[in-house]
């Protein structure tokens, strides 16, 4: 098998929520010298696409939409320990979480895992986190950047109301903003003063890693 049947057969594992081959396809990949970091980006996020495809067509429901959640975790504890960064110091500290009113969390846990593996030290908020909390981060952790995730339409402003608050704790200039999730765009982040806008964890991954170059 070659590298993108591979990586498909990862995303099917997932997406049809395969508990007992999850393991093995991953382990299979890993043999196969695909780099674990592809084998997250490409597979398994890939199949977690086509589990939320599935739900908005109604073929699935929330307990599947757990369940491939669960099968992600699996297949993680195979992979996860080839994907420590080889540097020892860490590239730099970013505070993510998805936004007030907002529980979506499956983009954000995947663009958590490629940053750590990328060599970034993770200050993890979790979900519904309103903008004191990511400005406390910033006074507490030193973070250098913010990864703020939103879903819904209606949780975006949420977005801009987070660096406002950042320009009134006088912080704005500390930090780089980077914002993701299916509703936003490019557009978005310059309307709302955020420095970059991801079109998905790798293209994340890769702005924030940009940033720290210098
Ligand atoms: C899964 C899901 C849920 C799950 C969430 C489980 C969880 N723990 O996350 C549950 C069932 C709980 C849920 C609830 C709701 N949901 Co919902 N949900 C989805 C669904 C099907 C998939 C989202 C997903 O996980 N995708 C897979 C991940 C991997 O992709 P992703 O999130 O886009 O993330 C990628 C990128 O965007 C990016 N990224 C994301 N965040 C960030 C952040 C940073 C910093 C960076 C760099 C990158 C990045 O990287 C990721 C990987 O590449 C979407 C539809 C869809 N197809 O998107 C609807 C969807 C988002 N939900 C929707 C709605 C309406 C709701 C509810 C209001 C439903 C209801 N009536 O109760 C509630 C709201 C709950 C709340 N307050 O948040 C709507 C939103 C409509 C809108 N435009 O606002 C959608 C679009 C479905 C639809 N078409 O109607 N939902």
């Amino acid at each position: 098998m070659n590298e993108k049947e591979l990586l498909d057969k990862v995303a099917q594992a997932i997406a049809g929520l395969d508990f007992d081959g999850i393991q093995g396809i991953c382990q299979q990949a890993l043999d196969a010298k695909i780099p674990a970091y592809k084998i997250v980006s490409e597979g398994m996020a890939r199949g977690m696409e086509i589990v939320g495809q599935k739900y908005e067509a109604n073929e699935y429901f929330l307990s599947e939409l757990i369940a491939a959640g669960e099968v992600m975790k699996d297949g993680l504890k195979v992979v996860q320990p080839y994907l420590k960064s080889g540097d020892i110091k860490k590239k730099g500290k970013i505070a993510l979480g998805t936004v007030k009113g907002d529980l979506h969390d499956i983009g954000k846990n995947v663009v958590s895992v490629l940053l750590e593996a990328a060599g970034f030290e993770i200050v993890d908020l979790g979900v519904d986190v309103p903008a004191e909390k990511f400005v406390e981060a910033v006074k507490e952790h030193g973070v250098q950047i913010i990864g703020m995730s939103a879903l819904l339409t209606i949780t975006m402003p949420e977005m801009e109301n987070t660096i406002k608050q950042l320009k009134q704790a006088g912080l704005r200039d500390k930090v780089k903003v980077i914002i993701g999730g299916a509703p936003i765009t490019p557009e978005y982040a310059a309307k709302i003063g955020a420095d970059a806008a991801a079109r998905d964890a790798v293209d994340g991954v890769n702005i924030c890693k940009s940033w720290v170059k210098a």
